[in-house]
C-alpha cells in the first residue's frame, strides 16, 4: 500500500498501519542517510561537492583507496566528520527515539556513520557501518582518543604502533562488525513490523535485512522520498520526507498515550 505526501504535507497514515504499530511487541528500524539528509548530511549518493566532486564515494570508502592515497581517504573523512559535528538531528531522528520508548521492545539498526540517532536520544542503537566521529589504529583497530593531524602528506599516526590512523567505519569490501550484524540479522528475524527508513536499499547485506524480516512474518514499512528496490515487496510504502512522516506516525500511533515510564 502506497500513501504519499505531496509538498511535504503530512502523509495519512493507513488505519491498518496504526492498528499494527499500536500491537507491535517488537518494532525494529532499519535506517539509511536519507534520515539524515534534513539535517544537511548529504546523502551518499548525492553528488559530491567541491573538492571531492571528483571522487566517487565507492572509490574512496575501500581499503584499497586507503592503502592507495591515505591521506585523501583520511581528509575526506575530516571533511565529513567536521560536517557532522556542525549539524543537528532532525525530527526524524527525534521520533525513532519517542517510537522506542513507547515499543515493548525495539532495535534502531543504522547503516549511518553520523552519530545523529544517539544524540537525538536513541539508546538501543547498531551501528552496521561504523561512526566517523570515531578514530582507530588502522593496523590492530585500537581506538584513539586524540591525534594531531598536522602532517601535510600524510593521516596521523598511531601513538601506540606508528601505523596511520584511520576513521572507524566499514568500508566496501571489509566484513560488517560480527556483533552488529547479528543483532540486527536477530532484530529483524524477531521484529513484528521493520521501519525502513531513507535507504537505497542497495548495499548489503544490510539491504538483505527487509527481505529477512519478511521471511520471519514481520511487515515491512518503507518511508521513502523515492521508490528503491524493496518498494515493491514493502507492505507499507510511505513516500515523502522522513523528518515528515517519521513525526506524523509516532503521533498517529501514540498521541493519545504518553510514553511509558
Ligand atoms: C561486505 C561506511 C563481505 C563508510 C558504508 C555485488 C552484489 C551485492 C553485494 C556486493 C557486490 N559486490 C560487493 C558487494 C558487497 C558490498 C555492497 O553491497 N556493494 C554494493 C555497492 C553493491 N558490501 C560490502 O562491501 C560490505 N561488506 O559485504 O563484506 C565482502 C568482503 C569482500 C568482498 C565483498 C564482500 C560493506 C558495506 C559497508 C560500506 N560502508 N558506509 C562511509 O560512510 O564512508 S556504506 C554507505 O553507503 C552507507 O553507510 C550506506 O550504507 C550506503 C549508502 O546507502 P544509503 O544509506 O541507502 O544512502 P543512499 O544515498 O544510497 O540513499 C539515500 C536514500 O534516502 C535514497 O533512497 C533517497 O531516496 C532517500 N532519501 C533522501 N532524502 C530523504 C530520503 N528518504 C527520506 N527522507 C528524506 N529526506
Amino acid at each position: 500500500m502506497r500513501q504519499s505526501c505531496v509538498n511535504d504535507a503530512p502523509p495519512v497514515i493507513p488505519a491498518p498501519l496504526v492498528s499494527a504499530l499500536r500491537a507491535a511487541r517488537f518494532v525494529a528500524a532499519l535506517t539509511g542517510a536519507g534520515v539524515s539528509a534534513e539535517s544537511g548530511v548529504p546523502t551518499f549518493r548525492d553528488a559530491q561537492t567541491g573538492l571531492w566532486a571528483q571522487f566517487d564515494p565507492l572509490e574512496l570508502a575501500t581499503p584499497a583507496a586507503f592503502a592507495r592515497n591515505p591521506k585523501r581517504v583520511w581528509d575526506w573523512y575530516a571533511m565529513r566528520r567536521e560536517r557532522v559535528g556542525r549539524v543537528t538531528p532532525n525530527p526524524a531522528h527525534v521520533a525513532l527515539a519517542v517510537l522506542e520508548r513507547h515499543a515493548p521492545e525495539f532495535l534502531l539498526i543504522t547503516q549511518n556513520v553520523d552519530g545523529l540517532h544517539q544524540r537525538a536520544g536513541s539508546r538501543r542503537v547498531v551501528e552496521l557501518h561504523g561512526n566517523i566521529t570515531r578514530v582507530c589504529c588502522s593496523r590492530d583497530g585500537t581506538p584513539a582518543e586524540h591525534w594531531e593531524d598536522t602532517d601535510a602528506a600524510a593521516p596521523p599516526r598511531c601513538a601506540t604502533c606508528g601505523a596511520f590512523l584511520r576513521p572507524d567505519v566499514v568500508w566496501f569490501e571489509e566484513m560488517l562488525p560480527q556483533d552488529a550484524l547479528a543483532a540486527a540479522e536477530d532484530a529483524a528475524s524477531r521484529c513484528d513490523i521493520l521501519l525502513v527508513v531513507g535507504t537505497s536499499a542497495g548495499v548489503y547485506p544490510a539491504a538483505a535485512l527487509p527481505t529477512l524480516a519478511r521471511r520471519h512474518g514481520a511487515q515491512v514499512v518503507e518511508i521513502n522520498t523515492e521508490t528503491t528496490p524493496l518498494s515493491a515487496q514493502a507492505d507499507y510504502a510511505l513516500r515523502g520526507k522522513a523528518g515528515i512522516v517519521l513525526p506524523t506516525l509516532v503521533a498517529a500511533v501514540w498521541s493519545a498515550s504518553a510514553p511509558p515510564a
